[in-house]
């Protein structure tokens, strides 16, 4: 493996800063010296890193990482540019109303009053739910409690889902299956403990880059740390790996299984915990033995998971010993490359298996845990219970008694909530397409990009039965574009309220400066409009510290448990980790492990207890290995997969406004290997036409040995050319997330 050394890492294309003495970057963006600085949270990824602001008049001038967060005063490249997102050129500073098919100026008066009449005028002729909510892990948890709360208990419709079910939703679904509640249960912290890294379907280096970092820092102080990475394409994350599994996209459930193939043969299991805190399952029933596991296991041998992915037998081997040996702790990290296939899930549950079978779980560097994309999916959408078949903290729409703990919760009658659960995100965008729903609020997400088979959605949007209500820090967007109603939204520092990243760590980002011109915070918009839908009663809150109390109340007595985060303790904290109950507790690392946890209980027999499930016991799944929603062929004979670059988040309204960044890497190009290219008879700079069963798409072909042969790469940032106007709206069964990372294409020359 490369050595490693101080300078490779400060080298690293990650490009991390350090907060205190402000480097290149950090200095180039104190533009002028701030008057003061401000406490807050990264605008960008789920791993929430902290940062100060720095405020002169009304103007963030500069940003620097905070020393005392997790993060260490560490910064990637995109959080050292964040100032530049707020004065973009592009940000939308008042309302637009579409008049004669045209989005012209309006007051707010107009535009709320015109969104409140169309949602009123719908629900009365349609009923509740012909109108729908479309919201995000990038909203503040309070503007999310709000439009939940609007929803289900106010317009009394379960029609509000978000883009979580985008890219969460499997780990979710895994999470719950294996031990019952959701929300991983390590910390950051196990980074500097683990001996062995395991990531799947992850490309840290670019996504999760400070967390990344930490893993680098960990291999130079313990150089025989493993990193192990498993991904089709050849990616920045392999840079300093010491194993790489280069799977065929889709298969790799049979690498995973074969695994602990490998580890249950070679004496790496941990029978005495599996007696203590197992139970095995298939389908959705918990109702099968270690025996049955084991003769499922039989079937997955490394020459079998060899010939399905294309990985050879050795390095599979090698992968499993290192996961199992004994005395090492591993730390298994994942990201989209597991969640957004129709196998999702499944795959979820197979890595939560490894950790169950060798004990290495709820132990100091040894845990399963799924790195989260956005930076809040997890406090706002996933805790807070904003999916189409959720009830905040752990609640379920279809279950009687979370229905009256919420109706009481919420001071509304018996039998207020809807105990039909709602559409998942491509579903309720399926309805809108088949005219069911009539009216749709978007927020904080940008729809008309993101989802799978684009043009379909598009189309919908776009109709005349819809009336699309966008709310919208920038104009325009791909969803702006096509709506009825474009309400200017203040950004990041222009508000306050709630994150909640990863690790079960939530901070509170505090307003730092005023808003653009007109442009309002969400939460305010929300409680308008709530107010002139009639629920004002429901929607009281003059501020998010007001719903925020309310919050804490949900949680108590949940496996949630964080009331005890007051805005005070938030304030003063650098990050707190529930569960965090009531009193001084000072929250939790190590969720389920006696003496962290406080709802494990101090006395209880074990070190841990997944009390999750009411039997204390978390699950190994039984699951095969299945091929992808579309099997290239000869009509469509390469596979296609889609992801990120460091230098962009998602659909760029942020990232492109940043002078700095939108030259970097934001127009999407075709990554395919030397092999392809050459018997298409192509070569590097080539304009190509990539042809799916659902659209087309012309492109740069960019020439890299980093592509997988009859693979080709194309990240999902340019907003000129849409690679979702290629992808499939397959979706994995059990979280209805769809399958962006795999669908069959083929080339043609332009
Ligand atoms: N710079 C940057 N960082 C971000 C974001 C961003 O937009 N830009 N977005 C944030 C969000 S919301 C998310 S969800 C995360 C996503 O973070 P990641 O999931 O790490 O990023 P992706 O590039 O979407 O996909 C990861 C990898 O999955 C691989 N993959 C594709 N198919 C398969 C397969 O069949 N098996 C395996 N094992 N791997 C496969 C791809 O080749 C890709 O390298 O990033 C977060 N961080
Ligand atoms: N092909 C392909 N498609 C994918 C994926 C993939 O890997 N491949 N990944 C999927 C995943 S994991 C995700 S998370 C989604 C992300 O997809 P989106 O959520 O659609 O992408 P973003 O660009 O993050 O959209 C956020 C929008 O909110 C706006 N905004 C920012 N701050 C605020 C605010 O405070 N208030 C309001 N009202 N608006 C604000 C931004 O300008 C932006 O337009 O994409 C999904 N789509
Ligand atoms: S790693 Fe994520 S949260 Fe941290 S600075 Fe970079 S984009 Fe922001
Ligand atoms: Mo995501």
């Amino acid at each position: 493996m490369t050595p490693l050394s101080r300078r490779h890492i400060l080298e690293l294309p990650t490009f991390a800063l350090m907060g205190e003495a402000p480097a290149p970057a950090a200095r180039a963006f104190a533009v002028a010296e701030p008057d003061r600085w401000v406490k807050t949270v990264c605008r960008y990824c789920g791993t929430g890193c902290g940062v100060y602001v720095g405020v002169k008049g009304n103007t963030v001038t500069a940003v620097k990482g905070d020393e005392r967060n997790h993060n260490a005063g560490f910064v990637c490249i995109k959080g050292a540019m964040l100032p530049q997102i707020l004065t973009s050129p592009s940000r939308l500073t008042h309302p637009l109303i579409r008049r004669g098919g045209k989005l012209v100026r309006a007051s707010w008066e107009e535009a709320m009053a015109l969104v409140a009449a169309r949602f009123q005028e719908t629900i009365e002729r349609h009923g509740p739910e012909a109108v729908a909510f479309y919201g995000s892990g990038q909203a503040l948890t309070e503007e999310t409690w709000v439009a939940n709360k609007l929803m289900k208990a106010g317009i009394r419709s379960n029609n509000i889902d978000g883009n979580p079910r985008l890219c969460m939703a499997s780990a979710a679904g895994g999470y719950i299956s294996s031990f019952g509640k959701d929300e991983p249960m390590g910390c950051y912290e196990d980074i500097d403990h683990a001996d062995v890294y395991f990531l799947v379907g992850s490309n840290a280096a670019e996504a999760h880059p400070i967390l990344y970092q930490r893993m680098l820092r960990r291999k130079e102080r313990a150089p025989d740390t493993k990193l192990i990475v498993v991904d089709p394409r050849r990616t920045r994350t392999m840079q300093y790996a010491d194993l790489t599994l280069l799977p065929k996209p889709g298969m790799d459930l049979s690498i995973v299984n074969a695994m602990a193939h490998v580890i249950f043969k070679e004496g790496l299991a941990d029978l005495e915990f599996l007696r203590q805190h197992v139970t095995y399952g298939a389908g959705a029933e918990a109702n099968k033995t270690i025996e049955d596991y084991r003769t499922f296991l039989e079937a997955y041998t490394p020459q079998r998971a060899a010939a399905d992915s294309g990985c050879r037998v050795e390095d599979i081997v090698q992968a499993a010993r290192w996961f199992g040996e004994r005395g090492r702790a591993t730390m298994s990290m994942w990201t989209m490359g597991v969640n957004q296939r129709i196998q999702g899930v499944w795959l979820n549950n197979i890595l939560n298996n490894l950790h169950l079978i060798t004990g290495k779980i709820g132990l100091p560097g040894s845990t399963p845990f799924s790195l989260t994309g956005q930076p809040n999916a997890c406090g706002g959408v996933r805790d807070g219970g904003a999916l189409s078949h959720l009830l905040p903290y752990g609640r379920l729409v279809a279950n009687e008694q979370h229905r009256r703990q919420m109706e009481e919760l919420w001071g509304v009658s018996a039998g207020t909530i809807n105990p039909k659960p709602g559409p998942s995100a491509v579903e309720l965008f399926q309805a809108v397409e088949s005219g069911t729903i009539k009216a749709v609020y978007v927020m904080t997400t940008n729809p008309g990009h993101s989802l799978p088979n684009a043009s379909r959605y598009r189309k919908a949007m776009a109709s005349e039965d819809c009336f699309l209500v966008v709310a919208e820090a920038y104009h325009p967007t791909r969803t702006s574009e096509l709506a009825d109603v474009v309400l200017p939204a203040a950004l990041w520092v222009e508000k306050e309220g709630v994150y909640g990243c990863t690790e079960r760590r939530y901070q509170l980002l505090e307003k730092a400066i005023q808003p653009p011109g007109e442009a309002r915070p969400d939460f305010d918009i929300l409680c308008d409009l709530a107010r002139r839908l009639g629920h004002g009663k429901l929607i009281p809150y003059k501020t998010p510290a007001e719903a925020w109390e309310d919050i804490l109340k949900a949680s108590k007595g949940t496996a949630y448990d964080f009331s005890g985060m007051t805005r005070e303790r938030l304030r003063a904290a650098h990050g707190l980790l529930w569960p965090l109950p009531e009193g001084n507790h000072p929250g939790t690392k190590r969720r389920y492990v006696r003496g962290d946890d406080p709802l494990v209980g101090a006395s209880h027999a074990q070190r841990v207890r997944f009390y999750g499930r009411s039997d204390n016991k978390a699950v190994v799944w039984l699951r095969d290995q299945k091929p992808p929603a579309e099997v290239t062929d000869a009509d469509y004979p390469m596979s296609l997969t889609t992801g990120r670059v460091l230098e962009h988040w998602h659909t760029a309204t942020m990232t492109g406004s940043v002078p700095a960044l939108r030259p970097l890497n934001l127009e999407a190009v075709a990554e395919l290997h030397p092999a392809d290219l050459k018997r298409l008879n192509l070569k590097d700079g080539d304009r190509i036409r990539l042809v799916s069963r659902r659209g087309k798409l012309t492109l740069v072909a960019r020439e890299t040995e980093n592509a997988r042969e009859g693979s080709v790469f194309v990240h999902m940032h340019d907003p000129e050319r849409l690679v979702n106007v290629l992808t499939i709206d397959a979706l994995d069964p059990g979280s209805k997330e769809p399958e962006f990372k795999i669908a069959a294409v083929r080339i043609e020359k332009e």
